[in-house]
């Protein structure tokens, strides 16, 4: 939990006002009952009704100061708890944003989620307990046991049973506790992550009927975290009645002696009333004390789950001196390139050699699954190569500057990703200082202006979440567009007119030809028809690069370019 203690340095001087203010509050509460015995055990026996009033007076004050006490550090408490929230958050976030595709893999979405919500406020409320409540009991706990040692000393020796007694109690809670709460936060997770699955597949799910089969595994890690909490639950209830028992039984002892003991006149009623309070308060702040245990698991485990992510360790290269140039004419080589998902034993792609000069087209193709995506993903730098090198204007990919290099990279995903807001703004992404004129202009060349325009409200149509109130070509054109507005000197286009018709397919195709000078265009595909004018085509097979050349070339030299053919065409010839 050691990263707490920067988040809590940051607002030291708050943390010391309210726990000074705590600490003040703490020693009203503990003079209360001293002052009681004394107005009974002088004030009322003597029938002394000045002496009387005149500590009734004093202790109203006392708790008016104790309450004032109270106000502040909850105040401070509040405050200092919500901004150290907020910072988590925001660090989590920004790390997040820094992380390499591969980590993104490696952390789940829904772990994420959990992680920047739940366990943040884990953090925040501990935070918040621990500056109200938490040194509160400690405080209440050792004071009591010196003030109740003042007022009579042989009854005193009744807590030298109990407190102990009651604080292996307490240890053994904390042993046997812990592994509870830490799965209790891992189960949580599982649960938002089906929940999030279903959530973001709905439509499939209806679809295929499958709501009976997705309650069924929604029931499951449901019922694990009720069985978890009530496991837990029971294990915090018993130790808590437990030591309610213990601290009970050391009061009847203690009702048991002090009869003997008034009789004799070596203790005063009020004596004895303000030590069975400090004993009370004893019981109270043990328990506090216990349960301030179970939010420190929690705040512990949550602690561990948020520092995995805070300061986890990325294998990406960061060059020592980044590069950045004035122009790039987009020449691309590939050297020898060999790539494979981290934590998976088999080669996606295995020694490419090829080079595509700037301001020329390359069309990739290949059957599904033979690692066109994986190849693409390497030129902005989301993986980086596991063994040789993709040069760009000979200079090694790592060794540029990655935001400049992602700058001057525009990439049409596969699986098309919009955003909630207007299809200006979702174009605008591309680009945020772009005019109207550009965004009109950059849809035009995708083909989506027309069916923008057909909208009631045009550019200025709002899109849900992901685009949902579009259709599949529909969203990919708008994609497209986003792409284009960057002015690119490296376009990427993986498989992104799957889903619009012929007509309009060969109109984007066409567009991309006049998209500029320093522009290298590299489109992925599994259609002959979008390649076969290409001078470049590169045919991917099982990750292996089977041919590269043009149509001609190919259709006579390459066997799976010619199945490619085969299986879309059979035997007839397309001019
Ligand atoms: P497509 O889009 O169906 O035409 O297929 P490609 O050619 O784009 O194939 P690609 O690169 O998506 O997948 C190649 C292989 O890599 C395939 O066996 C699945 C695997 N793969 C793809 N993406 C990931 C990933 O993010 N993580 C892991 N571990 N494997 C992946
Ligand atoms: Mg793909």
């Amino acid at each position: 939990m050691g990263f707490l203690f920067t988040y809590w340095r940051r607002y030291w001087k708050k943390i010391l006002v309210g726990i000074t203010f705590l600490t003040l509050e703490s020693f009203c509460d503990l003079i209360q009952p001293a002052m009681m015995s004394k107005i009974i055990d002088v004030g009322v026996k003597n029938k002394s009704l000045g002496y009387t009033y005149k500590m009734t007076a004093i202790m109203l004050l006392i708790t008016l100061i104790g309450a004032f006490g109270a106000v502040i550090r909850n105040i401070l408490s509040g405050v200092v708890s919500q901004h150290i929230g907020t910072d988590i958050r925001l660090d989590i976030f920004k790390k997040i944003n820094s992380f390499s595709f591969n980590q993104i893999n490696k952390f789940e979405t829904a772990t994420l989620i959990t992680r920047i919500t739940n366990d943040t406020s884990q953090l925040q409320n501990f935070t918040n307990g621990l500056m109200r409540i938490y040194i509160k009991a400690p405080i209440v706990c050792i004071g009591s046991i010196i003030m109740a040692s003042i007022l009579n000393i042989k009854l005193a020796l009744v807590l030298a049973v109990v407190v102990p007694s009651v604080v292996i109690l307490i240890f053994f809670n904390m042993k046997i506790g812990y592994p509870y709460f830490v799965k209790l936060q891992n189960t949580l997770d599982k649960t938002n992550s089906v929940i999030r699955e279903y959530l973001s597949g709905i439509r499939v799910v209806r679809a295929f009927n499958r709501f009976n089969y997705e309650s069924k595994r929604f029931k499951i890690v449901n019922d694990e975290l009720t069985g978890i909490a009530i496991e837990a639950n029971k294990i915090m209830v018993s130790f808590s009645t437990a030591m309610s028992l213990i601290v009970n039984l050391g009061i009847v002892v203690i009702l048991w002696v002090s009869g003997s003991m008034i009789a004799s006149g070596s203790l005063q009623v009020g004596q004895l009333m303000a030590f069975i309070n400090y004993m009370l308060q004893i019981l109270a702040s043990l328990i506090m004390i216990s349960n301030v245990y179970q939010q420190f698991i929690r705040a512990r485990a949550s602690a561990e789950r948020v520092n995995s992510v805070l300061f986890s360790e990325d294998s990406f290269y960061i060059a020592k001196s980044p590069q950045k140039k004035e122009a790039i004419t987009g020449n691309i080589t590939f050297k020898d390139v060999s790539f494979k998902y981290e934590q998976m034993s088999g080669y996606v792609l295995k020694n490419i050699n090829f080079s595509v000069q700037g301001s020329e087209m390359l069309g990739i193709i290949g059957s599904t699954g033979s690692g066109k995506s994986s190849m693409m993903n390497l030129i902005p730098r989301f993986y980086d190569v596991s063994d040789g090198e993709i040069i760009l204007d000979g200079i090694s990919l790592q060794e540029y500057d990655i935001d400049f290099l992602r700058s001057r990279i525009a990439v049409v995903p596969q699986k098309v990703q919009l955003f909630s807001g207007t299809i200006e703004e979702n174009i605008r992404w591309g680009k945020g200082d772009a005019s109207k004129e550009e965004v009109i202009e950059a849809a035009k060349k995708a083909q989506a202006h027309e069916f923008i325009m057909s909208f009631e409200n045009g550019y200025k149509t709002l899109l849900g979440q992901d685009g949902v109130n579009l259709s599949g070509g529909q969203k990919q054109r708008i994609s497209i567009a986003r792409a284009i507005i960057r002015n690119p000197n490296i376009l990427i286009l993986d498989d992104c007119v799957s889903a619009v018709d012929v007509k309009t397919e060969a109109s984007i195709l066409d567009s991309f030809k006049n998209l500029g000078e320093n522009l290298t265009c590299i489109m992925v595909t599994q259609r002959i028809k979008s390649v076969r004018n290409l001078k470049n085509i590169l045919v991917l097979d099982e990750g292996m690069m089977v041919g590269f050349g043009d149509h001609e070339y190919l259709f006579n030299n390459c066997t799976v370019y010619k199945e490619i053919y085969r299986s879309q065409f059979g035997e007839a010839v397309i001019k």
